[in-house]
């Protein structure tokens, strides 16, 4: 059966990106056709200034959110990587295996060091290391697809090579993952700057959707969004990316096409009215069912814990022979 991981980091509150782009998905698809586990890789939060009591607070929210969106704990695994130490385990082989300079061209590894310096803050080392504690959450896990949004697919790129490399110098041991990306909404961008990402960590929140915002704040942001010059409604991304991005998102919620969208409007006001009400409808029953679910935390630890269970079950044979393969000693 294909196994199927991915994960979110509880960096911000989740956003219309993180769902359009990835969550939806999972719970639509993925833990239906595949053995999936899905994850809230903590560690990776680390690796920007974070105030440990609300990454805490994120965590849980991002798993109560991964539950309300519909994922579906007798169909897949939910867990929290910390819980599970098979990932830092192999995240040093990892390590060993990537080169300084592959760690340095990943795409988030720039622009996040520059937003670090910017903020007059250090670049923390981990930030450059992550990608390999990427490479080792899907590969500790035998991983056949790994479901993201755009900007991940680079990480993804470098974790095949990580894999390859090391089945080529110690023996087969992993297996070799692909990326699968929505066909609409992989990159949704900020509604404010639409050529950024709509990113849960961006201090500027008037051009992000949060999973959880109320549907008035929601109206309000899709009806400022910032458009384009002209009047008419193409989808040009190039040329025309705020109106583009409204088409992408109205399209991913109604599961229409943006190109044939485009032509059903002959202005913008129109355009944003129908995403905002569609994007309002979308998140309603996350956002009710997100609320029952916080209102009893004690079942959101019960689904964490049996996952951690059933995840660490998973990947510590493959870790531990990794562990072998690389000339380790086996504890005695
Ligand atoms: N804007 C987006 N459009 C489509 N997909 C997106 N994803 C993130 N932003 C968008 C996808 O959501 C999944 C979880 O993302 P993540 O938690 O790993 O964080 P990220 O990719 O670094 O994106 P964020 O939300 O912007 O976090 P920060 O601001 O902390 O960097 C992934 O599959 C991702 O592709």
């Amino acid at each position: 059966m294909t196994r199927i991981f991915s994960g979110v980091k509880p960096t911000g509150h989740l956003t219309l990106g993180n769902y359009l782009g990835a969550v939806r998905r999972w719970a639509a698809e993925d833990q239906h056709r595949a053995d999936a586990l899905f994850c809230v890789v903590d560690l990776h939060a680390l690796t920007v200034e974070h105030d440990p009591a609300r990454v805490r607070r994120l965590s849980r929210q991002a798993a109560t959110l991964l539950l309300a969106a519909g994922l579906d704990p007798q169909r897949c695994t939910v867990f929290v990587q910390s819980h599970v130490d098979e990932h830092t385990r192999l995240a040093y082989l990892m390590e060993c295996t990537a080169s300084d300079g592959e760690m340095r061209r990943m795409i988030q590894y720039k622009e996040k060091t520059a937003s670090e310096r910017a903020r007059g803050g250090g670049v923390r080392l981990s930030l450059l290391t992550y990608p390999a504690l990427m490479a080792a959450d899907i590969l500790a896990y035998g991983t056949d697809e790994v479901p993201v949004g755009e900007d991940q697919a680079q990480h993804v790129e470098l974790t095949r090579d990580l894999a390859v490399r090391f089945n080529q110098r110690y023996g087969q041991t992993f297996v070799i993952p692909r990326t699968t990306q929505p066909k609409v909404a992989a990159r949704v961008m900020d509604l404010q700057d639409p050529t950024s990402k709509m990113g849960k960590s961006h201090a500027r929140t008037a051009g992000i959707i949060y999973l959880l915002d109320e549907p008035e704040a929601v109206r309000k942001k899709v009806m400022r969004a910032v458009t384009d010059g002209g009047s008419d409604v193409v989808h040009d991304r190039a040329e025309r990316p705020g109106v583009a991005n409204l088409l992408d998102v109205l399209a991913a919620c109604t599961g229409g096409d943006p190109e044939k969208i485009a032509g059903q409007y002959d202005s913008y006001g129109a355009l944003k009215k129908d995403t905002a009400e569609a994007v309002v409808e979308l998140l309603r029953p996350v956002r009710e069912r997100h609320a029952e679910l916080a209102a009893d935390p004690a079942s959101v630890d019960a689904v964490l814990r049996d996952g951690a269970e059933r995840a660490r079950a998973m990947a510590r044979p493959r870790v531990d022979e990794a562990y072998r393969a690389v000339g380790l000693l086996p504890p005695v």
